[in-house]
């Protein structure tokens, strides 16, 4: 498999660890989206959204959303419970990341870290969403070591790629200590060095 990405995006990196953790080999191809790489009429032929990340399977056929990406290659997996109803709330939860998570806590942190903005400076619109969906997550997590059915899911690797940079889009994880503990349980499990 080659992945289409940016070593720097959240998004990206769920499809590493996902890929790492389950041991499928792939090449990693740099895409840099600050250059303009995803929108370049190459790139376009492998994801017609103009955006990272993307993969090209072993037979050719390309697919997008790191979400849907992950789901795929999680299927039959330890990272996929096999009941229904519990794969839909693995879904449930990473709709959730798609619209009241990333979008504010993701999206912070760009226009800090690639903007440049201060933390004065960032969308107080999207700082409020995104310290309410932080405290939906530590809320969640209460008594809990995982989000859905007590092992490690595609729905942990999902929330986990924004939640663990939160802090550079100037949100504060110390203060929420379900959410700390269960970035450093992932990180553990996923085998990815920690960040504090
Ligand atoms: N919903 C998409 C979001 C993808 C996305 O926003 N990708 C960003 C990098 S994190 C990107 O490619 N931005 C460049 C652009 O939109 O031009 C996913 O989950 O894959």
């Amino acid at each position: 498999m080659l992945i289409h990405g940016d070593d720097a995006s959240g998004n990206c990196l769920k499809i590493k660890y996902t890929a790492d953790y389950l041991g499928i080999s792939y090449e990693w191809r740099a895409v840099d989206i600050m250059k303009g790489e995803a929108k370049t009429a190459a790139f376009l032929c492998i994801n017609p959204m103009g955006q990272v990340p993307a993969v090209t399977l072993d037979d050719g056929r390309h697919l997008a959303q790191s979400n849907a990406i992950i789901r795929y290659l999680a299927r039959g997996s330890a990272l996929m419970p096999e009941d229904a109803y519990l794969q839909a709330k693995v879904d449930e939860l990473m709709f959730w990341e798609q619209y009241s998570h990333e979008p504010y806590i993701g999206t912070c942190r760009f226009q800090m870290r690639y903007q440049g903005k201060t933390r004065e400076e960032r969308d107080a619109w999207r700082v409020d969403r995104g310290e309410r969906a932080l405290d939906f997550m530590d809320s969640q997590l209460h008594g809990k070591d995982w989000f859905i059915a007590n092992s490690l899911s595609i729905a942990d690797i999902a929330l986990l790629a924004y939640t663990r940079v939160a802090d550079e889009g100037g949100f504060d994880i110390a203060a929420r200590k379900n959410v700390r503990n269960w970035i450093r349980r992932c990180e553990q499990e996923l085998a990815i060095s920690p960040r504090h």
